[in-house]
């Protein structure tokens, strides 16, 4: 048995669990694992959180951490040794803003190579109801699959007007990772970061995992495909402690930050004016997208 204060919960193809697991992993933070398989166990989350979502830990003196962000901020605090935040603040705020942006962006073409292409559809649809209804897990894999596909693109904002461009947002990254990933093993450096994490959310288990997109990583994104592997096995007992951040100021960094600048941000300000208002949509306007978008009034996208 392990001699741990943490229990983690989560799900194999979830988004935030990939994310938050890696970081666990790295940190070799003792925990052990429990797998939601059952409503019984999601409402257990929402319970005692008050959002039935994973991941979640529980620890040993009945207090809760949920919200990844949050948490891997937490966690940092007594496991300070190979930071994943860097102390320079001008650093520290550009590797918090890229962490958001894979939280947050990437989410939306994350589901669009899940739930669009069909093959994709029907196979993650029966995977994820099957550890509910093993018997129905083909009829029910068909209904959970049209229901994703209505719930997180077309009432989220994508249509047939910018179903191809949210598509292609994920070669747009593939651009950006490439040539970074070749020249140093993790997004700010020699290290992981906070930034890593948040980018691993989308890419670990979706694109990199899903029976379409994964085969478009490999093809076209191999240094990425690499780099997957390389921070779900990365230690920090294995790894040197000397931390080089490098400041992000090659050529192929100018892209990304233009995508923060001109549609994330401003995606961001949007959401936040119309809550201010009280809407309960707004016509989000990008420089690269438009789209009717629900708010997003508390935690992003909820996502599988
Ligand atoms: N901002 C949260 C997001 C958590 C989240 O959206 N989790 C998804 C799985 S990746 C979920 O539990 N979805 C279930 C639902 O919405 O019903 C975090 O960083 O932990």
């Amino acid at each position: 048995m392990i001699n741990n204060n943490y229990t983690l919960y989560k799900m194999d193809i979830s988004y935030f669990s990939g994310k938050l697991e890696a970081y666990l992993r790295y940190k070799e933070i003792p925990h052990s694992v429990v797998e939601c398989d059952s409503l019984k166990v999601f409402h257990k989350i929402g319970q005692s959180t008050g959002i039935q979502k994973v991941p979640a830990i529980e620890m040993s003196d009945g207090k809760w951490l949920f919200d990844t962000t949050p948490t891997i901020q937490w966690l940092e605090k007594s496991n300070p040794d190979n930071p994943v935040i860097p102390a320079d603040p001008a650093l520290k705020f550009v590797t918090l803003l890229i962490e958001d942006y894979g939280d947050e962006w990437l989410w939306r073409p994350a589901m669009w190579w899940r739930w669009v292409p069909k093959i994709s559809r029907a196979t993650m649809g029966r995977r994820i109801v099957k550890v509910y209804s093993k018997h129905f897990a083909i009829p029910l894999g068909y209904y959970f699959g049209r229901r994703q596909l209505n719930e997180w693109l077309w009432n989220d904002g994508v249509d047939k007007h910018n179903s191809n461009d949210v598509r292609d947002m994920l070669f747009h990254e593939l651009a950006f990772l490439e040539p970074l990933l070749e020249d140093q093993p993790y997004l700010m450096g020699s290290h992981p970061s906070i930034a890593d994490f948040g980018y691993f959310g989308p890419f670990f288990r979706h694109f990199g995992n899903d029976p379409i997109s994964a085969e478009v990583i490999r093809r076209h994104g191999p240094n990425t495909y690499e780099w997957l592997a390389r921070l779900w096995n990365a230690r920090k007992s294995k790894m040197n402690e000397n931390v080089e951040w490098q400041w992000p100021s090659a050529p192929y960094w100018k892209p990304l930050f233009k995508r923060i600048a001109s549609d994330y941000l401003p995606y961001l300000h949007q959401n936040a004016v119309a809550f201010n208002s009280g809407k309960k949509t707004f016509d989000y306007h990008g420089c690269h997208f438009m789209f009717k978008a629900p708010l997003n009034n508390s935690v992003p996208a909820s996502a599988y």
